[in-house]
């Protein structure tokens, strides 16, 4: 956390390193013999040998890095000048507009479900929190993107704060929007939920979220289309099952738009 904290980057350089040294460990040091051999590639033993390794390899890291690769991070100059709303770009109700006219000094998120030590956070409490910042491309399958910095607490770490069960498999996100009388929500498994780069927002571009953009809290989880950054986040529960929760789709898109609950990029 403190290297987020001081460089507000993680250095490119960083990522291809801790790749490899994630997939030595995995391969018992087996990586590192089959790196740069290349005298022995000529045997056909050898050769044999190098594929199943190079299949091993592969099949492992798709097993195990593929969910939990980090999503690629820009530098500043590649930030879009613009990066526009979408969606619902303010909940208007009676209670988000009281809210909001406080600066949300009265609003809390709860963190609640299948925890341990349900809990109220208000926003003086997550400003205070460990935060990570990183820079990423937003993608919204209609058909447009844009690259923002955001800023805001690991997601990890308030599920461990609250002592999630270990038998909760999904995390929900209730929103204050509504389309039509039908809630915004939106869901993730567990590997997304305790990704690095999976935070609860409270800043883009290196200011407090606007309304447009989701205040006070969003979710930013980078692996996935832009439907799935749930804005105005009130509470966040972890659950068993999708089941139950509106139409049971895991999202407002998912029960009404037939969009996929798996928006992987
Ligand atoms: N609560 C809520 N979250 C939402 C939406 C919404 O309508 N309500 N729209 C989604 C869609 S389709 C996109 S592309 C992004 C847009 O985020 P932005 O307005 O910050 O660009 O938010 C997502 N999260
Ligand atoms: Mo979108």
């Amino acid at each position: 956390m403190s290297k987020d904290n001081t460089s507000g980057l993680i250095m490119p350089a960083e990522r291809p390193s801790s790749l490899i040294s994630r997939r030595n460990a995995l391969m018992g040091g087996a990586g590192l013999l089959l790196a740069g051999c290349d005298q022995i590639n000529a045997s056909p033993t050898v050769k044999s040998f190098l594929s199943l390794g190079e299949k091993a390899t592969h099949g492992a890291q798709r097993l195990v890095t593929d969910r939990n690769a980090l999503a690629q991070e820009f530098s500043r100059a590649e930030m879009s000048p613009v990066f526009r709303q979408n969606g619902n770009q303010n909940p208007g109700t009676t209670e988000y507009n009281a809210l909001a006219a406080n600066n949300f000094a009265d609003w809390t998120l709860s963190v609640d479900g299948m925890v341990a030590h349900p809990l109220r956070i208000s926003l003086a409490q997550l400003m205070a929190a460990p935060r990570r910042t990183q820079i990423t491309r937003h993608d919204c399958v209609e058909g447009w993107s844009a690259i923002g910095e955001w800023s805001g607490v690991p997601l990890g770490l308030i599920l461990k704060r609250a002592g999630m069960s270990g038998n909760a498999r999904y995390v929900v996100f209730h929103c204050a929007d509504s389309t039509g009388g039908l809630p915004y929500y939106e869901s993730i498994d567990m590997i997304d939920a305790f990704h690095p780069q999976t935070i609860l927002a409270t800043h883009m571009n290196g200011s407090l979220l606007t309304v447009g953009h989701g205040a006070p809290l969003r979710l930013r989880v980078e692996r996935q289309l832009g439907y799935k950054q749930a804005k105005y986040v009130m509470r966040v529960e972890a659950v068993a099952s999708l089941d139950g929760i509106h139409g049971g789709g895991g999202g407002y898109w998912e029960d009404h738009r037939g969009y996929q609950w798996f928006a992987g990029i």
